[in-house]
This record gives structure tokens, C-alpha cells and sequence, in this order.
């Protein structure tokens, strides 16, 4: 097992790495910009080394000066946790040649699913359903325009080295299709620099289902069930729940056992998320794997009673899992609320500053993975999420109750937050009946 481990990240899902590691009594190294010098959550790595400025690419996206503080610091591993350098396959083949263990995917399995045009050809192969679309890239508009008139509108344009909806665009008809495509291409070279694009048929209002996966180093690969993600705005999940409601028994297996097959077939290991697409017809899709932990990980840890981020340090250490898939089930109901510092109000502006009060909920089935205190500055330079309100019951109408409770209970004061929104959220007949799709919130909060 490994000595001292680095993470390369900030906020909570540091701390959540920095938890793992000492429940483990594996040394940890943290990193830190400027603009997070005074961050709690420091004092409780056994040392917090400064890699820059506040501006990621200075910072928490620079390879080199987090190698560098992988060295100084003489550690075995570093843990990427998620965004940032997480899903990035040169940065895990860099760890790989400088001798340090990345603590997540191999770079080639990672570089493979990464690419969402050859994550739907492995899906094919393997027999697992994907979205009516390109049988490839598409090359020119002329073939784009005759498969839209095939698919039907609307269709959806889709960058391969995209994900989580960047560099997407959909059209409703061959005007939208040709200015798509160029829009996607442009975005895409610029973001990802690959600009190539697929087709995909658009299936409307549908709900975003994914599956976490466990692997080891020896082939042991198995699912941890799945969360139900469609409570989102502009592919900004905002809530996320196990089991997802009103799913089928059977169409959960089969869910789950073809997101299996597919990353299998990837030769993939440690965790990772397959997402899939369910319409109203309840057919499923797979549309594409982050190859990464993902913020919502703990709503998989609440019903499984599995901690998958010390799973993955024992999996980058070679070690096998210790269960085998007829051991993991799926106890109770988890709900996760991201608690961002925006303003729901303006257009979900954030709300970076200064928190002046913080009364966080507790008692029985709450959880609340945070790194925020009062006192503590929200930092304008990164992402709003400023904690995870997390419940677990033993049924879904008892995880609600649980959840209104939580956020009765809990007061933030100097920055505006998603709370208010969420108490919304708690209280809507369509979310509490199991009613929710990716268009939930455009539909219902949008107008005011
Ligand atoms: C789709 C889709 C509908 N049809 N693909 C969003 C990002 C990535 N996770 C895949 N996503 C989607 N892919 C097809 N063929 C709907 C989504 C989607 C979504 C799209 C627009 C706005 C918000 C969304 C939230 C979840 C999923």
C-alpha cells in the first residue's frame, strides 16, 4: 500500500480524498493556489504545498508544477479527484512515466471512452443500445443533411472529445444543421482541440440515468447500481438520487449489466460512470462514460455502504475487490442537494464572498461533505459548489421527508445559494412523485 498520496485538487472533494487517506493512515498531500492559501481543509493533510496562482492553468491544470510537488514531496500516487486534470490521459501517462501511480483508469482506457464517437462504437459492439445516429464522424454536411432527413428532426450534434454537454448543439431542421455543425466544430477544436462531430437522433425530455462502475487491476469488474441525474440545469446536475424512481427492477439490471459489458470491453478499472438516456417510452440509450469519480459518488456510498474512493486507492495499489456482484445491494433511498454559492434568483449567478454564518444540518441519515466553515471566503476563480446535503432512508418518501428537514435546518448567510431553490425542489408534486426530466428546471424555473 502506499506511503504518502498527493491530491491534485481543492474544496471538498479534496477533503473527501484527504478522509479517505486517513481512515486508511496513508500520509496526504495537498496542493493549493493563492487563492485557496487559507482553506481549512489544509490543516488537515500532513502537508499542503502552494502550485500558483489562482488561474487554473497556473495551477490546478498545470501538469508539470503538480509533478513537481509530487516529487518535492516524495509521494507514491496522486488521487485527481474530479474536473481539473481528472479525465486527462496525458497527465496519467506523465504519472506513469515520472513512477508515481495515478489513482483512477488506465490513460489508454481513459483516452478510449474519453472519445464519445468510439465509446458508442465499443457500445455497438458489445451490444449495448445507443441513440438512432452516424454510424461514425461525420465528414460533410451533405451526408449530415441526408441522415437528418432519414433520423428525423430534430438530431443532435455532438463533438467526440466532448462531454457533459460542451460543444453539443441540437437542430430542428436543415438550416439549425448547418450552422450546428460548424458552431460544434469551431467549439470544439477550440476547446478540445479535435473537432470532430457525430450525429445523434434528439430524444426529448428524456431522463439521464448512469451506473457506477468498480474495478480492479485482476479483471474483477463490477456495477454499483445507478443514480438518477435528470434534475439539472444546462447540464449542471443539481440533485441526484439512488434508486432512481419509478424504474423498472428489469430495465435497472439490464442497465447495469450492459454498462458492465461496455467498459469491459474498454479493459477499463478503477471507477467510472456509464450515463445512459431513458425515454418516456422507457427504452434506454447509452450516450457516454466519465472516466472519473464524480461529485455525486456519496449517493452510491449511502446504499451500497461501499467508500469508493478508498476502493480506488486500494485498486491503484493492485489490490483485488474484496465482494463479488451478488454482495452489492441497493439499501434504502440517497438524495443529494448541491448546495452551490449562485443565486437561483439571478439567472444562478455565483455568489463568490465571504460566509458570514454557516448552520449545517445533522442528526439521523444526514450527511453534509463540505470544506466550507463560517468565516471561510468562497473564491470567485472556481467552480460554485460549496458543499453536498446528502440523506439516506430507508424509502424514498422517508429520504424527502429527511431532505426538507435538512434544508429547514440549514442557514448560510453572506452568500446566496441553491438552498432556497432546493426547499422549492422538495416541495414540487413532480419530483416527489418520481416525475423528473433533463427539462425539469428550463420547464418550471425558467419563466421567473
Ligand atoms: C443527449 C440528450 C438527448 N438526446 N443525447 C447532456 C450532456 C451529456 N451528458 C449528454 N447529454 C444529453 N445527450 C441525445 N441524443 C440529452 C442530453 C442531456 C441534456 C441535453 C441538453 C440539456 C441538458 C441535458 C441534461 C442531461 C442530458
Amino acid at each position: 500500500m502506499f506511503q504518502r498520496i498527493l491530491v491534485a485538487n481543492r474544496g471538498e472533494i479534496a477533503l473527501r480524498v484527504i478522509r479517505a487517506c486517513r481512515d486508511m493512515g496513508i500520509e496526504v498531500v495537498a496542493v493549493f493556489s493563492e487563492a485557496d492559501r487559507d482553506a481549512p481543509y489544509l490543516d488537515l493533510a500532513d502537508e499542503a504545498i502552494c502550485i500558483g496562482p489562482p488561474v487554473p492553468a497556473q495551477s490546478y491544470l498545470n501538469i508539470a508544477r503538480i509533478i513537481s510537488a509530487a516529487e518535492i514531496a516524495n509521494v507514491q500516487a496522486i488521487h485527481p479527484g474530479y474536473g481539473f486534470l481528472s479525465e486527462n490521459s496525458h497527465f496519467a501517462e506523465v504519472c506513469r512515466d515520472c513512477k508515481i501511480e495515478f489513482i483512477g483508469p488506465p490513460h489508454q482506457a481513459m483516452a478510449l471512452v474519453g472519445n464519445k464517437n468510439e465509446a458508442r462504437k465499443l457500445a455497438k459492439k458489445v451490444g449495448v443500445p445507443v441513440v438512432p445516429g452516424s454510424e461514425g464522424l461525420i465528414t460533410d454536411e451533405k451526408e449530415a443533411l441526408r441522415l437528418a432527413e432519414e433520423m428525423g428532426y430534430p438530431v443532435l450534434i455532438k463533438a467526440a472529445a466532448g462531454g457533459g454537454g460542451r460543444g453539443m448543439r441540437v437542430a430542428r431542421n436543415d438550416i439549425n444543421l448547418r450552422v450546428g455543425l460548424q458552431a460544434a466544430r469551431q467549439e470544439a477544436e477550440a476547446a478540445f482541440k479535435d473537432g470532430s462531430v457525430y450525429l445523434e437522433k434528439y430524444i426529448e425530455q428524456p431522463r439521464h440515468i448512469e451506473v457506477q462502475i468498480l474495478g480492479d487491476r485482476h479483471g474483477n469488474l463490477i456495477h454499483l447500481w445507478e443514480r438518477d441525474c435528470s434534475l439539472q440545469r444546462r447540464h449542471q446536475k443539481l440533485v441526484e438520487e439512488s434508486p432512481a424512481p419509478n424504474l423498472s427492477q428489469q430495465v435497472r439490471e439490464t442497465i447495469c449489466q450492459a454498462a458492465v459489458r461496455l467498459v469491459k470491453e474498454a479493459g477499463y478499472f478503477s471507477a467510472g460512470t456509464c450515463e445512459f438516456l431513458v425515454d418516456k417510452d422507457k427504452n434506454f440509450y447509452f450516450i457516454e462514460v466519465n472516466a472519473r469519480i464524480q461529485v455525486e459518488h456519496p449517493v452510491t456510498e449511502l446504499v451500497t455502504g461501499i467508500d469508493l474512493v478508498r476502493e480506488q486507492i486500494r485498486i491503484a495499489a493492485g489490490e483485488k475487490l474484496g465482494y463479488t456482484q451478488d454482495k452489492i445491494e441497493q439499501r434504502g433511498s440517497a438524495i443529494e442537494c448541491r448546495i452551490n454559492a449562485e443565486d437561483p434568483a439571478a439567472e444562478f449567478r455565483p455568489s463568490p464572498g465571504t460566509i458570514k454564518r454557516w448552520h449545517p444540518p445533522g442528526g439521523p441519515g444526514v450527511r453534509l461533505d463540505t470544506h466550507v466553515e463560517a468565516g471561510y471566503r468562497v473564491p470567485p476563480n472556481y467552480d460554485s459548489l460549496i458543499a453536498k446535503l446528502l440523506v439516506h432512508q430507508p424509502s424514498r418518501t422517508e429520504a424527502i421527508a429527511c431532505m426538507r428537514r435538512a434544508l429547514a435546518e440549514f442557514q448560510v448567510e453572506g452568500v446566496k445559494t441553491t438552498i432556497p431553490l432546493h426547499r422549492e425542489i422538495f416541495n414540487h408534486s413532480a419530483f416527489v412523485e418520481g416525475r423528473v426530466d433533463t427539462t425539469f428546471i428550463e420547464r418550471n424555473w425558467m419563466k421567473g
